[in-house]
């Protein structure tokens, strides 16, 4: 086709598309209606470069081919050095009443008074393009845009880190990230060089049991705890100091993916958490969390059995209980990936008045690192000008210049003292709001050591360990298996388990090394604690709403529409999301009915559904039971302990299925039935069904199906 005849037809289409009235009218409206060159000269034509003669070279005076592809020459930026795949939402923070006993902070004091916010959700180690179920620690960066300026409190989804010290930071990332040679694997810290590592650093043990745990696989960003990590300091209006431990804990409970699910959506839906995040949103289901503060007075700072300036351990909740102060609710996708979600820039030294550090070591090394990135990643000292960092309380100072400096400054002067603006801008005042650092009395030699109260690296593992349940013990146990089993070293392998998992527990370490081809540590080397922290086990989580999950379906031509509708309408009463899954799309007809089919095999799977529900009908079932798909969706959903629910001759479909240690009714329409997460039963018993079955999915998974290797699927 010619190019004119290209031409002519994308006008076509164009014209087309205008006579759909919105779109129309987002085009009249629109004030980019004709595009511009940068220096806002009208474009005239933009699909052929300027030749001198229509099969003659490209011509050097062709501004607008050289602006146009000099722009997009340079459209990247580096990606984070660590959490390069993110995905961000706007929000607001909003305290449920005065927290001036804690805290002088602007945002906390005024239960009426919304703060905007922008949360930041990321993996560490894989890079933009990567995965988002990948087997890691997931980034839970917020920035409070208060009216004393910023406050980023820039957290994860685990309460502690690997290292102590920040200076072994550089080490840690070169370890995990891809190894050098041949830049694999991506995303994974399956590989030699981390747990070579890991195995010479037994400040990481603890850390490594919550990465191995199930907690490194969420559900999804709106179902994951943040936590910010370090002990920092709250001043309230006295000055006083008190220790706090910042908590972020999800409306709907702390859920996680099993294993073999998030490698299969790593394949068949990369975004899967970032698409939860965004459809969530737009479906006015907003992401709610709760802040909590974990308060220690200055005087009980030395009451622990380890030191709050070490990062590497929790204050267990049972003993200082997390109190709630507030609520932030995500209610707006950002609008432009690149310039909100890629641009904005943390920054844990971004603090406000009644907001202070302590000298955790890792937290001082950080308060380096994030300024220092930024000045390279976004291309120098302006960065705070971007849309998504200016605070929204106003900035004046003495700062100058730059690349890609924003603010037209006015006026001489740009120093101080002067005499010649008036002093200004001046130091703020004390009373009026001015930042003070906390006169924390400091002493000591310049060492380069670690303290003693730094030195238990194992009493928590042990404590994390003790407090799983025994299918949690069972995942870490696996993940291990999957971890050691990438390592081709034997000795780093035999480190791991004699050095490390043998101080946390030596029944874990026996178990790991039975999988790995470990010669098991012979007897335990230290005694193992017997403690517990209950607040550690996703067992004990939130688990009595279905809100936002998403249940599938499935249903072919003939299939009984009043099932469909009356367990969809109950469902979706019940907070849920609700997909009619078939064969094809269009509709599904049933005599005269006919109802709209949301999504096909060939575009979803079970792996992004939370349950799935099968309708009666004679006919439709007989189809059904010759279809793989359908059976291949429920075996999968049932090895992945999920809820499955049939109704009338829906039952005979599972009876198909052969779930194993499940007894399906033989008769049919089929009894009501519910065991381990699967529910049965006929349009008689609907009230008792959809109870159950909407228990069921609350509860998330139903670990107690202990056959699940059984199931080929
Ligand atoms: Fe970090 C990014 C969280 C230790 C150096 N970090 C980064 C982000 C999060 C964290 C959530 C992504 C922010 C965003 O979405 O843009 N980091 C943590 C936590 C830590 C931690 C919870 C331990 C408690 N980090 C840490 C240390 C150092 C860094 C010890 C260096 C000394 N982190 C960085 C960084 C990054 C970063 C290199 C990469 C991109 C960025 O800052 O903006 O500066």
């Amino acid at each position: 086709m010619s190019t004119s005849e290209n031409q002519e037809n994308g006008k076509r289409n164009i014209d087309e598309h205008s006579k759909n009235e919105d779109l129309k009218k987002n085009r009249e409206s629109s004030d980019n209606k004709y595009q511009t060159s940068e220096q806002g000269v009208r474009i005239n034509h933009t699909d052929d470069s300027l030749k001198a003669g229509g099969r003659g070279p490209t011509i050097m005076e062709d501004f607008h081919f050289r602006e146009k592809l000099t722009h997009f020459d340079h459209e990247r930026i580096p990606e984070r050095v660590v959490h390069a795949r993110g995905s961000a939402a706007h929000g607001f923070f909003q305290p449920y009443e005065n927290a001036s006993q804690f805290s002088k902070a602007s945002f906390l004091q005024d239960p009426s008074k919304k703060t905007p916010v922008f949360l930041r959700f990321s993996t560490v180690v894989g890079s933009r393009g990567s995965a988002d179920t990948v087997r890691d620690v997931r980034g839970f960066a917020t920035k409070f845009y208060t009216e004393d300026g910023n406050f980023d409190l820039v957290g994860n989804n685990m309460p502690i880190f690997f290292i102590q010290d920040a200076i072994k930071f550089p080490d840690l990332v070169h370890s995990i990230k891809p190894e050098p040679d041949n830049e694999m694997p991506q995303a994974s810290a399956a590989h030699d060089t981390f747990w070579d590592f890991a195995s010479l650093t037994p400040e990481i043990t603890h850390m490594l049991m919550w990465v191995l745990s199930d907690r490194a696989l969420p559900r999804s960003y709106r179902m994951m705890e943040g936590f910010g990590v370090h002990t920092f300091r709250l001043i309230d209006k006295e000055e006083k100091s008190r220790f706090v431990k910042f908590h972020w804990k999800p409306t709907l409970g702390t859920h996680s993916l099993v294993w073999d699910e998030t490698q299969k959506l790593a394949g068949k839906d990369p975004d899967f958490n970032r698409r939860d995040l965004w459809e969530s949103i737009e479906n006015e289901d907003y992401p709610e969390f709760e802040l909590g503060f974990q308060i220690v007075e200055e005087e009980d700072e030395h009451s622990f059995d380890f030191d709050l300036l070490d990062p590497t351990k929790i204050i267990p909740e049972e003993e200082v209980p997390v109190i709630p102060v507030g609520k932030m609710t995500l209610n707006r996708n950002p609008d432009n990936f690149f310039a909100e979600t890629e641009q904005v820039a943390f920054h844990i030294a971004n603090v406000v008045p009644g907001i202070d550090f302590t000298n955790d070591p890792l937290l001082q090394g950080r308060l380096f690192s994030y300024l220092d990135t930024q000045l390279l990643r976004l291309g120098g000292p302006n960065f705070a000008e971007i849309p998504i960092n200016r605070p929204v309380a106003e900035v004046h100072n003495n700062q100058r210049d730059g690349f890609s400096r924003q603010k037209i400054n006015t006026g001489k002067t740009s120093y101080m003292p002067n005499s010649i603006r008036g002093g200004c801008p001046m130091s703020a005042p004390e009373n009026m709001g001015g930042y003070v650092h906390h006169a924390e009395k400091v002493e000591g030699h310049k060492i380069r050591e670690r303290s003693e109260s730094f030195k238990d690296h194992f009493s928590q593992a042990t404590l994390f360990w003790n407090s799983m349940s025994k299918p949690e013990k069972k995942h870490i146990v696996k993940a291990a298996h999957f971890e050691l089993g990438k390592v081709m070293d034997k000795e780093v392998r035999k480190r791991i388990i004699h050095d490390l998992f043998n101080n946390v527990d030596h029944k874990f370490a026996k178990r790991v090394a039975e999988g790995v081809g470990i010669e098991p540590p012979p007897s335990e080397t230290i005694k193992n604690n017997e403690k517990k922290s209950p607040a550690l086990s996703m067992e004990d989580t939130v688990k009595n709403t279905i809100k936002t999950r998403k249940i599938a379906i499935i249903a072919l031509n003939k299939a009984d529409h009043s099932n469909i509708k009356d367990v969809k309408e109950q469902l979706m009463e019940a907070g849920a999301q609700v997909h009619i899954i078939s064969k094809h799309g269009g509709v599904l007809e049933n005599g005269k009915e006919e109802i709209e089919v949301d999504k096909t095999f060939i575009t979803v799977e079970s792996v992004m559904y939370d349950a799935v529900f099968i309708p009666g009908g004679k006919k439709f079932i007989e189809k059904l039971k010759k279809n793989g798909d359908a059976i291949h969706f429920v075996n999968e959903a049932f090895k992945h302990c999920k809820s499955i629910a049939a109704l009338g001759e829906g039952v005979k479909f599972l009876r198909e299925c052969r779930l194993p240690g499940i007894s399906i009714s033989t008769t049919i329409p089929g009894d009501f039935s519910s065991e381990k997460g699967v529910i049965t039963g006929n349009p008689g018993t609907l009230d008792k069904f959809m109870e159950a079955f909407i228990e069921a999915i609350a509860k998330h998974r139903h670990w107690d199906r202990e056959t699940i290797e059984e199931v080929p699927a």
